[in-house]
């Protein structure tokens, strides 16, 4: 054994093990850190879903601890569970006995298996009557699962969140896969931690992170994504005010002037060797005209943030967006687009800034649940869509009375006298037209269906020519 290795071995102390919790939505993740944390965290998250990562620590009867990373399962929070991957020691897949592998489970398995991170199987929910664990280890073993026994060396334990049932056996499990695979620190090497969410709140910015290396003080100068801060206070996983803390820690670290984006490597000042980029959430484009809303988005937290900008549906163009309350500069850039709207996840608005939004004529909506505010989203953009009533293609063109009359073959639905058209040329929107005359061979007619052919004389005339196209439509 040579020297420098005899050193490294020396320096190498078992640390508590950082744990996350992954899984499809509403399969059981946070429910079952309840019942290891004898809490009630589950019952008190909006809409039942947990949209938020964030840490905790428990000791196990044997007096060992375990820090665990909650993640969301709903879909649009694929980068917080990809992140949740990155910086376990270890990952616990959570499926339900009574639903099976399903699209996020099969994707935080991507990243599990993308990451090489050791992992565990928790099959839960088995207290209720029809489950089927076999079905849910063969669909695994389908999507790259080797288990134990059956040629690989991935666990499962078979848990309910309700009962406690397999809890203990989780946590041994857990011991065991952080002992065989040397899960530890190294003394000789410097701070390393990792942000696992950012927020802002009345102490200004907060960023929750878990160190995976090192010691973080009170008063230590750290770097994060190119954001330099002094620790100002540190909170424990217990909501404790400490002055240092370990590696194998989740904490809240006060002392960011402006927030590091999530999944950021932190170090200690001087020991920067993570590529400095510019944040990545908060920003400002143009209003689009081309897009059906323009929006300004204020969410609580950056990875949620995120997850709803990475989500959002086709139409939406955010034209800024940022973390944290709603400020009086938010809704002045709003009043200065055409939808004049804001969309509030978590974050708080203010009572003088919901009054100054009545006077100035902004909107703010305001939502708890993601895919509330996706579907509000969706609602807006099918009321910005025009609905297609009818169609006709001109045909021919003559004269009559000094006008010009299109000869038209009705092509799609219907056409009224009453109805504004749309003059196309292709793609390109020629004019919007009145009809003032409508006939079909030589009598006056107020409507016309697909298959008819009429003659239409509009105003303004515009200036049109076989192969157009005119659109009756309703917005
Ligand atoms: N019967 C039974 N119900 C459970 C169990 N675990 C969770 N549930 C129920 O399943 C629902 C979803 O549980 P959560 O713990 O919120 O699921 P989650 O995986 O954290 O969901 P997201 O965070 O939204 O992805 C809740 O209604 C729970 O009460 C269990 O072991 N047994
Ligand atoms: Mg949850």
């Amino acid at each position: 054994m040579n020297k420098n290795t005899t050193n490294q071995k020396q320096t190498q102390k078992p640390r508590t093990p950082i744990v996350t919790v992954l899984g499809h939505v509403d399969h059981g993740k946070t429910t079952l850190l309840d019942s290891i944390r004898d809490t009630r965290v589950q019952a008190r998250e909006a809409g039942g879903i947990t949209q938020a990562t964030g840490s905790s620590k428990i000791k196990t009867k044997e007096g060992k601890s375990i820090t665990f990373i909650d993640t969301p399962g709903h879909a649009a929070f694929n980068k917080m569970r990809e992140r949740g991957a990155n910086v376990a020691d270890i990952a616990v897949l959570v499926v339900a006995a009574n639903d099976g592998v399903k699209p996020q489970t099969q994707e935080a398995l991507r990243y599990i298996l993308d990451v090489k991170v050791p992992f565990i199987v928790a099959i839960t929910k088995i207290d209720l009557p029809s489950i089927s664990i076999e079905k849910a280890k063969s669909q695994l073993t389908k999507d790259g699962v080797k288990f134990e026994g059956e040629g690989g060396d991935t666990p499962v334990v078979l848990v309910s969140g309700k009962t406690g049932k397999g809890i203990d056996e989780l946590l041994e499990m857990i011991n065991l896969l952080a002992e065989v695979n040397d899960v530890s620190e190294d003394t000789a090497k410097n701070l390393e931690g990792y942000i696992i969410e950012t927020n802002i709140d009345k102490s200004g910015p907060v960023v929750s992170m878990v160190i995976k290396n090192g010691t973080l003080n009170v008063g230590d100068e750290i770097v994060s994504d190119g954001q330099q801060a002094k620790v100002r206070a540190i909170f424990d996983s217990e909501s404790s005010s400490v002055k240092s803390i370990g590696s194998g820690e989740g904490v809240l670290v006060l002392g960011f002037k402006d927030l590091p984006s999530v999944g950021s490597k932190v170090v200690g000042y001087g020991n920067v060797s993570v590529n400095q980029t510019s944040k990545a959430n908060e920003g400002k484009s143009a209003e689009n005209e081309e897009a059906d809303i323009n929006i300004i988005l204020k969410a609580k937290s950056n990875g949620s943030l995120e997850a709803i900008l990475a989500n959002l549906p086709e139409g939406v163009n955010v034209v800024s967006s940022g973390v944290g309350d709603v400020t009086e500069s938010d809704l002045f850039l709003a009043k200065s687009i055409e939808d004049k709207l804001i969309f509030v996840f978590e974050a708080k608005v203010p009572t003088n800034i919901s009054k100054l939004a009545a006077t100035e004529d902004v909107t703010i909506e305001r939502f708890d649940i993601v895919y509330k505010l996706f579907e509000r989203l969706s609602e807006l953009i099918k009321s910005e869509e025009e609905i297609i009533l009818g169609e006709a293609n001109i045909l021919t063109t003559f004269p009559f009375n000094s006008k010009k009359v299109a000869g038209c073959k009705i092509s799609k639905g219907r056409i009224d006298k009453s109805d504004t058209l749309i003059l196309m040329r292709d793609e390109d929107v020629l004019g919007k037209v009145k009809i003032t005359s409508m006939k079909k061979v030589k009598s006056d007619i107020q409507n016309a269906k697909e298959g008819e052919e009429l003659g239409i004389i509009f105003a303004p005339q515009l200036d049109f020519k076989p192969g157009d196209v005119l659109i009756s439509v309703r917005n």
